[in-house]
């Protein structure tokens, strides 16, 4: 089998790419040109994947790949991802999640109907929405409060569409947030992480931050991606939740970073304005019961286990 990933270079590309390899699959990517070539590849030069140049804002380039390809199996990761810079810029924001969904959508309808198809939907798209339990389901209504939310609503609801219109096997993974060593260093997991391990050094005096009370469901990037490959490969294209169940504040995560370094997060971290953002999404807790019972997924690493990688791994890179 051919799978082909758009953001095969993000945190959740590389991890795909290594369960799609070990499947036996054939792993093809876009990449996007970028000035610094050297560090772009980083997450995935472990492994053996064909990558093409290509940009979700650039129908052509994504008809071109599939047309070379040939894929069985699409997934598309590919996003501007951050939500505080969503408020930065929203229309470009639009154009990549939304616009660019759309753009892939229509060359799999014309190209290669017969593949499947997977699409990064994200809790985001929730917003101020929540079960009167504390859950978020997949009938959940969606309320979301920023730029990046609206946009992953329109592209849940285009893959949909045209999975009804068209007949196509085209599913969403509602995934809440994951993490993982190879995240990002500007999500609130990664800059305690490393904020805490550089202070811990003697690199640094404190980090600043914005709302340390807002709630998330955290998982791992790996448990996470290996769902994404059962929802690609359920025989009926269907829409899941993919969630831990359990909520934890900004400071709770701090407390555990901190604490696991020895020191006590309350003299380190700092309030910073900058970091809060227009509309705040308070509270995440996925219920993940339909992945459960129909894909028998569940996730591996508990909340503790993945800050403890992430803080081993910086430290071990710094070595
Ligand atoms: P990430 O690390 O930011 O990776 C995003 C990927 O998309 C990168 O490979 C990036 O390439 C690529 N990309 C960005 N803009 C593009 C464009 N215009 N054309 C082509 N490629 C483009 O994100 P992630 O954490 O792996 O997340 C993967 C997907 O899941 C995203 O769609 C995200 O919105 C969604 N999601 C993530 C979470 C989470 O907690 N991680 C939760 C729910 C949903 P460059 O290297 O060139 O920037
Ligand atoms: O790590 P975050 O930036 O993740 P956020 O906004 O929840 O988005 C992530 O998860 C979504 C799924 O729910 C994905 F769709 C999305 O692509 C991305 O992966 O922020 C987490 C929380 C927020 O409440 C934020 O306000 O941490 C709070 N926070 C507090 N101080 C901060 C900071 N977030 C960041 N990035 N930086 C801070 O200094």
């Amino acid at each position: 089998m051919k799978a082909l990933v758009f953001g095969i270079s993000g945190q959740d590309g590389s991890y795909l790419s290594e369960h799609l390899l070990e499947a036996g699959h054939e792993v093809y990517g876009m990449i996007r040109r970028h000035s610094t070539p050297e560090s772009q590849h980083s997450r995935i030069d472990h492994l053996n994947t064909k990558l093409y140049y290509g940009d979700l804002t650039d129908p052509t380039s994504i008809e071109k790949i599939i047309t070379e390809v040939r894929p069985d199996l699409i997934f598309n990761l590919a996003a501007q991802s951050h939500v505080r810079v969503s408020f930065d810029i929203p229309q470009y924001t639009i154009q990549v999640n939304a616009l660019g969904v759309v753009n892939i959508l229509e060359a799999y309808r014309r190209l290669c109907p017969e593949a499947r198809f997977y699409q990064a939907s994200s809790s985001e798209m929730f917003g101020l929405s929540v079960d009167t339990d504390g859950y978020q389901r997949e009938e959940t209504p969606m309320n979301p409060t920023s730029p990046y939310g609206c946009a992953k609503v329109m592209a849940y609801n285009m893959v949909r569409h045209y999975r009804r219109a068209y007949g196509l096997h085209a599913c969403n993974g509602i995934l809440f947030n994951h993490e993982s060593p190879r995240r990002g260093a500007n999500f609130v997991t990664q800059k305690v992480v490393r904020g805490a391990c550089d202070i811990k050094l003697g690199r640094k005096s404190d980090i600043e931050l914005g709302n340390l009370d807002s709630y998330r469901d955290w998982g791992h990037s790996k448990d996470y991606t290996a769902a994404m490959l059962k929802i690609i490969n359920h025989p009926v294209p269907l829409d899941f939740i993919v969630a831990t169940g359990e909520a934890h504040s900004v400071r709770d995560m701090c407390q555990e970073v901190f604490s696991y370094l020895g020191m006590d997060y309350r003299n380190y971290v700092k309030s910073n304005q900058i970091y809060t953002r227009p509309e705040e999404l308070p509270y995440l807790c996925g219920c993940s019961e339909k992945a459960q019972y129909l894909l028998d997924w569940k996730p591996q690493y508990r909340f503790k286990d993945i800050l403890v990688e992430m803080v081993d791994a910086y430290l071990g890179s710094q070595r």
